[in-house]
């Protein structure tokens, strides 16, 4: 889990012509613009808001949005590339001063039965900035506003952020929030943009991000 740095000259949000961005900061092996690379598989993208996040149980179940641009492409088929082995996962962000964070962690992803939880050992979650982590590590459900399995007993999370995640304490990410341009100046809204607390904050709604997944 190595986060690096980058910064080369993607200072310009992207224009709808241009490549998926994120293609650029993973180097030659990657092309985003097609879904499968060098092994690994885009499973996420967000870039300007074109596509609603809010959505169901069953959206996030069966994926939604569009291949070449802002999409989701579902729980199942990422269960099923996860499959029994373990797989890395990428999470590329971008803020809106140029800046990127890339981050990559083995993780394991449960079945429908496990609310598709996501597994990350111990060293892993605690590097992540998980606030709950047992020795055995952290196994977190998925949740949409209609299904409720966060660690919150007094919240939905879904419901007051926004989007489906794997939400803990409705306060370590979101990369399924809502899409801003700019911070939204009441608090109730602000909570449900996308957010990577640990890099650019709670409060800071990125400009793009891509995840991307491995089997290893
Ligand atoms: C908490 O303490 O609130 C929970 C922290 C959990 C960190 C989860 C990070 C999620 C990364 C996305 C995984 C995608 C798997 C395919």
């Amino acid at each position: 889990l190595a986060p690096t740095h980058l910064s080369n000259g993607m200072a310009k949000p992207a224009r709808k012509k241009r490549l998926p961005k994120m293609a650029q900061l993973v180097g030659p092996a990657f092309n985003a613009s097609r879904l499968h690379n060098g092994g690994w598989t885009v499973i996420q993208r967000r870039q300007d808001g074109s596509v609603d996040f809010d959505r169901s149980w069953e959206a996030y179940k069966a994926g939604f949005g569009d291949p070449q641009g802002e999409f989701w492409l579902g729980l199942e088929k990422v269960h099923r590339i996860t499959g029994d082995r373990g797989s890395r996962l990428a999470v590329q962000l971008q803020d809106w001063d140029g800046n990127a964070e890339s981050l990559q962690f083995p993780v394991h992803l449960g079945g429908e039965d496990t609310a598709y939880s996501l597994q990350l050992t111990a060293p892993v979650a605690s590097k992540l900035g998980a606030t709950m982590v047992t020795p055995g590590g952290l196994s977190l459900p998925f949740s949409t506003r209609d299904k409720d399995h966060d660690l919150r007993g007094d919240k939905n999370c879904a419901k007051s952020l926004s989007g489906g995640w794997w939400f803990g304490t409705c306060s370590h990410s979101n990369l399924n929030g809502q899409y801003f341009r700019s911070i939204p100046r009441q608090r109730q809204q602000r909570k449900k943009g996308i957010f990577w607390k640990t890099w650019r904050g709670r409060y800071y709604p990125l400009q793009a991000t891509t995840m991307l997944i491995q089997p290893t």
